[in-house]
Order: C-alpha cells, then structure tokens, then sequence
C-alpha cells in the first residue's frame, strides 16, 4: 500500500490502515523510516486533537484493570478510545502483548477502541519515538482519548509524561502510613493521582493512602498549568468502576481550563521542540556509532592517549570533521 492510500485510509478511521500504519512507524528498516516519516508529514495538517492522557503506575496497581474500566465507560459516552503501551524494559513476564488484550478483554472487542500494545523494544528513546508518531496517527484516525500506559519504572514516566497532556499516577492503598517511595519528580509531573483499589477491605487504606498524597502534593511547588485544587488526589475501584466518572470529571475540568488558559497549547509547543531536541540529540549520538566517525572517535582517541593530540583539539576535529555535515 502506498503512502498516499494510507493517508486517505487513516483520515476515512480505518483501523486495519491506522494498524498497519503503526507497525510502519516501529520498523527499523530505512525505507520504512521514510515512507513513515512522509506519511506523518501529510498527516500532520489533519488538525485533529485527542485527548493525550498518561498513565503510570507500578506492576499490579491496576493500570490494565483501570484501562478496560474507564475506556469501556468513555466509549459508552460515544468516545473512541485508543491505548497504546511505552514498556521500557519488556520486563513484564509473559509479554505485555497477549496478558494485556486478554486483561482487556471488553475494551479488545469494543468497536469504538484500538489497543495497541508496546512494541518489543528494549531501548527507551526508540520507543519514545515510535509511540509518540502511533499518537500522532491515532490523532489523525479521529480517537478522541488517547491512553499511554506504562510501567511505573524509571525514566519511562517522563517519556510518557512529555507526550501526554494530562498524566494520571495510578498506586495501590498503603499497608501502614508510609507513602509508598514515590519519587517526588514523579509526584511533581503527576496531575492526578488515583488511589485504586478503594473496595472492600482496601476501603479505608486506600482511602488514608489518598489523604496522605493529597497533603503530599499540597507541599509541592504550585505550577502555572494547575487551577486552584490541583493536582488532586482521588480514590476509584477499576474492578468495582467506583469513582470514575468523578476521575473523568476532573480530568475534563483541569483540561478545561488549560485549554481557556493557553496552557494546553503552550504544553503542546513545549513538547514538540524537546522532542525536536532530543532526536537531534539521538540522531549525533547515532552517528557516532556508525562510520566513518566511530573509526575517527578510535583513532583520535588513541593519538589522546598517547599524547599526540589534546583532548578539547581532538574532540573539536572529531566535530568538525566527522559530525558537522
Ligand atoms: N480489589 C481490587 N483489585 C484490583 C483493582 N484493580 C485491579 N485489581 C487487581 O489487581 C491485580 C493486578 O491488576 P492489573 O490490572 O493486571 O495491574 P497492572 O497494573 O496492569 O499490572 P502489570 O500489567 O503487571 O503492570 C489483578 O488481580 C486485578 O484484579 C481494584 O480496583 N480493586
Ligand atoms: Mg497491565
């Protein structure tokens, strides 16, 4: 299929083109690049917006519990709902492919949503970039919420954080009155925390483990983006679908009054040059790996180690005459 086709498929919401689309996107093979760097390209005038909301939590809190809940109760409101996956690590036993649509068994059939799961891919800024051009496309195929999961491990929650204009941090009730060693960089990037599992017998934990963050977060600098009361922490059940629509209702405030307030598209810009940035960074740094300038860096290293040459003079030959075309 030509690039061309695709675009006219993807903008018409055909799903088995947006699918192939981003299969496109997470290849590694140059004239796959290409075809999916032109194919962006002609999308990007589309003008159509999802809804980009991250979501982070450690393995087990319930991110794919959560997902099926609330998408199923967005795509019951007319929403078309996509998910998409940045796994950093693979980590999760079993592939988070097959344990993920089987989790999501109501969400999988549902006709108004598309879940893709996360390419099999272990280094990070790849699949930063392959994730953030499936968003692009899901934008483009008409979703109107788009959902990035990932595993609470690391640096993956900035990524997702970067792409997303809203970041929801999902975490389980505290056994004792500990806060459960949240990063606070992850806490000042969160701008809603959702204290799941509030049923049951994890009721009253959940409910204390929420009071606790609540006073956490109220330590935090302020941030222009947030009106008064935010970020806010809330209790939800996924299993039970308790709190939920309350969740959606916040969301749709703070969004709200991002977007009165410039704040939505002025995140939005911000993003799109760090991402500029960061694959320039990535572009020089691959080159440096490749030929001719990883023979040079060894040559030159070694003229260093024997004296020959100054470090700053042979770094600065090594960009000038290696890096700079
Ligand atoms: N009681 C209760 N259990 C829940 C709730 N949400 C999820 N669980 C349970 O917690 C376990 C883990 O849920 P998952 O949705 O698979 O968690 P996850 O965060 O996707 O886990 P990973 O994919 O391994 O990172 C399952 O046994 C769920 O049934 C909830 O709201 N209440
Ligand atoms: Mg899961």
């Amino acid at each position: 299929m030509d690039i061309a086709q695709l675009h006219d498929k993807i903008l018409k919401q055909d799903r088995r083109a947006l699918a192939r689309a981003i299969t496109l996107v997470e290849s590694g093979r140059a004239d796959h690049r290409a075809m999916a760097g032109a194919l962006l390209e002609k999308l990007r005038g589309s003008g159509r917006q999802a809804l980009r909301i991250g979501l982070s939590g450690t393995p087990g809190v319930g991110k794919s519990t959560f997902i099926e809940s609330f998408g199923m109760m967005l795509t019951a409101k007319g929403l078309k709902v996509a998910v998409l996956a940045v796994d950093p690590s693979s980590a999760r036993s079993g592939g988070s492919i097959l344990g993920d649509k089987t989790r999501m068994e109501r969400l999988s059939r549902d006709p108004n949503a598309f879940i893709r799961p996360s390419p099999s891919q272990s280094h990070l800024g790849g699949v930063a970039r392959r994730t953030r051009e499936a968003v692009a496309l899901c934008e483009a195929a008409g979703f109107d919420v788009v959902l990035i999961e990932t595993v609470g491990v690391g640096q993956s929650e900035t990524v997702v954080a970067e792409m997303s204009d809203l970041f929801l941090l999902l975490l389980a009730p505290a056994g004792g009155d500990e806060l459960q060693g949240v990063k606070r960089g992850i806490m000042e990037i969160a701008d809603i925390i959702l204290v799941n599992k509030a049923d049951g017998d994890l009721k009253h934990a959940a409910m204390r483990t929420c009071a606790d963050y609540a006073g956490a977060l109220r330590l935090l600098r302020k941030r222009p983006q947030d009106p008064e009361g935010y970020p806010k922490a809330m209790t939800v059940s996924a299993l039970q679908e308790n709190g939920l629509e309350t969740a959606w209702d916040e969301m749709q405030t703070l969004i709200q009054w991002r977007r009165e307030h410039s704040h939505w598209d002025m995140r939005r810009a911000a993003q799109a040059r760090f991402w500029f940035e960061e694959e320039v960074r990535q572009g020089l740094l691959a080159r440096l790996l490749q030929s001719p300038a990883r023979e040079a860096m060894a040559d030159l290293a070694l003229d260093v180690e024997n004296g020959k040459a100054t470090p700053s003079g042979a770094a600065q030959r090594m960009l000038e005459d290696y890096l700079a075309s």
